[in-house]
């Protein structure tokens, strides 16, 4: 008895650490969830008082929440390259934001975030929203067949996805390489120059809209599911989306993509539709909010994003996953459909105390929320100041996997990782962003250059951050960009001036 007793304890004790070695050294799973045009001030934990999000909120809780990381544009397309491919989006041509029948603008043999996480071993996933173009350069894309190039072809294992916006055409889902639901009888053809079919328009049929479009926005092409969209289809009936399910139908395949790989270390890039225009709540969410339908689908967020906690918890990989809440761009109210948002705001400052929004050089345009969670290794309740920015997640990453990155990749991305996981309260010094005009912030200091335009982008009624002159503003005692001080000290515009044109001409900033 006793010798089996002291194998058995031997045996224990050999066993145990190589067991808890192994449990360390697991690679945790990295969950990205990139929320659309959802600012500064959106978030409770961010100080809105006008709406609750306790599921956002608890990642920062459980984890750290960050008051200066940024995207490095004012819309989607441009920032969804940088955070992809680690380069700043203007250093390539059409990276502007992308109509739906738009080719693949990342180039598909260079290093991406996703192919990052593929060499280490990872399995990758791309569910939601896409915006990143499909298909070989300059061809037409053929939507009923197999599309050659996409989120497959930069590092992503799986997708689940729709083409561009939910407000373009075409209104359907993609999985890997094929449009779901197909029908060979009702072909899907699409079109962003001229009407195509003789389906109901938003501009000659409004009467049959249930979510008019803002006047003088466009919105008014093909109606889909009562919504008029920018460009225009036909075919494919049976296979458009209904924007109300759009949510549930992602957060279902996110769920789906964890489940099968709870057992191996997974990247899952999860791209959500809210809180971008049209704003089309579930049932679930419609009329919760106080602020009409934008404060829904903000709820509706928050609700999938406390799904998503629980499923880790369900799974039981809580404790090693890194869970990353961010968003694409700021806040815009009108954009496009006569949802009441701005009437109904209320109070309700959704950039927070930032100047601008989307579209705006302004930090409302770029300064996002970033909330990150990852109990084995982040201290739960941490606040950091830290620059950072979501180029940098390649370089970050491929740090932390002890992968090298060649001179030519992701040349604008920076190795940020102590500060991301909140080791330390240093990111990088600094950082170029881009609303019209391009701005550099070194430090405390922010240079926007000087740049024709209307001050007043009339549409959306966002300060745009055009103007003619230089602007200087001294983020640390005005983070809300009053007070102009290019006038008071010429010498610092010139050398912010000097540093963003050498990054511009020497093509990476690494
Ligand atoms: C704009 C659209 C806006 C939205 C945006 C893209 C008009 C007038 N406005 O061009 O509604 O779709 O593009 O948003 O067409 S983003 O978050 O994907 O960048
Ligand atoms: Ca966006």
């Amino acid at each position: 008895m006793k010798r089996i007793c002291f194998s058995l304890l031997c045996l224990f004790s050999t066993l145990t650490p190589t067991l808890q070695a192994q449990k360390t050294q697991q690679k945790p799973n990295v969950i990205f969830i990139y929320a659309d045009d959802v600012g500064y001030g959106d978030l409770s934990s961010y100080g809105a008082t006008k709406i609750a999000t306790p599921n956002i909120d608890r990642i920062g809780k459980e984890g750290i929440r960050f008051t200066n990381a940024h995207t490095t544009s004012a819309t989607c397309t441009p920032s969804r390259f940088g955070l992809l491919t680690g380069k700043y989006p203007w250093r390539q041509k059409g990276t502007g934001v992308l109509p739906g029948d738009a080719s693949l603008i990342i180039p598909t043999d260079q290093l991406t975030l996703p192919k990052v996480f593929q060499n280490a071993g990872y399995k990758t996933a791309s569910i939601g929203k896409w915006h990143l173009g499909l298909g070989e350069n300059n061809k037409q894309i053929n939507w009923n067949e197999p599309i050659t190039k996409g989120p497959n072809e930069t590092g992503f294992d799986y997708a689940y996805f729709f083409p561009a916006t939910s407000d373009r055409v075409p209104t359907v889902f993609i999985e890997n390489h094929e449009v779901q639901g197909l029908d060979k009888d009702d072909p899907i053809t699409v079109d962003y120059a001229k009407k195509i079919g003789n389906e109901p328009t938003g501009l000659e049929n409004p009467d049959l809209l249930k979510l008019p479009a803002s006047p003088n926005h466009g919105h008014n092409n093909t109606i889909v599911n009562g919504i008029g969209r920018i460009g225009w289809m036909t075919g494919g009936k049976q296979t458009r989306w209904t924007d109300e399910e759009i949510a549930h139908v992602f957060l279902s395949k996110a769920e789906q993509f964890m489940e099968q790989n709870r057992k191996n270390p997974f990247f899952l890039y999860f791209s959500l539709n809210d809180i971008h225009v049209p704003r089309m709540p579930s049932s679930q969410f419609k009329g919760k909010s106080q602020m009409g339908l934008r404060g829904d689908v903000i709820l509706q967020m928050d609700w999938t994003i406390g799904e998503i906690l629980k499923k880790l918890d369900e799974l039981g990989i809580a404790q090693n996953t890194l869970i990353i809440f961010s968003s694409d761009n700021g806040p815009v109210l009108d954009d496009g459909y006569a949802d009441k948002a701005v009437a109904l705001a209320a109070g309700h400052k959704p950039a927070g105390a930032l100047r601008g929004g989307k579209y705006s050089a302004f930090e409302g345009g770029s300064r996002v929320p970033w909330l990150a969670r990852w109990p084995q290794v982040i201290k739960p309740g941490m606040v950091s100041d830290a620059l950072i920015c979501q180029i940098d997640m390649t370089a970050s990453f491929a740090n932390y996997f002890g992968q090298k990155i060649e001179a030519n990749e992701a040349p604008d991305s920076f190795n940020v990782i102590d500060a991301m996981l909140g080791k330390t309260k240093t990111g990088r010094t600094k950082l170029i962003k881009q609303g019209g005009a391009l701005s550099i912030t070194i430090e405390n200091w922010k240079y926007i250059e000087p740049r024709e335009g209307k001050a007043i982008q009339e549409l959306t009624n966002t300060e745009t951050g055009n103007n003619p002159m230089p602007q200087l503003y001294d983020l640390s005692k005005d983070l809300g960009e009053k007070t102009n001080l290019a006038d008071k000290y010429p010498t610092k515009v010139k050398a912010m001036a000097a540093e963003l044109e050498r990054i511009r001409e020497s093509g990476r900033s690494r």
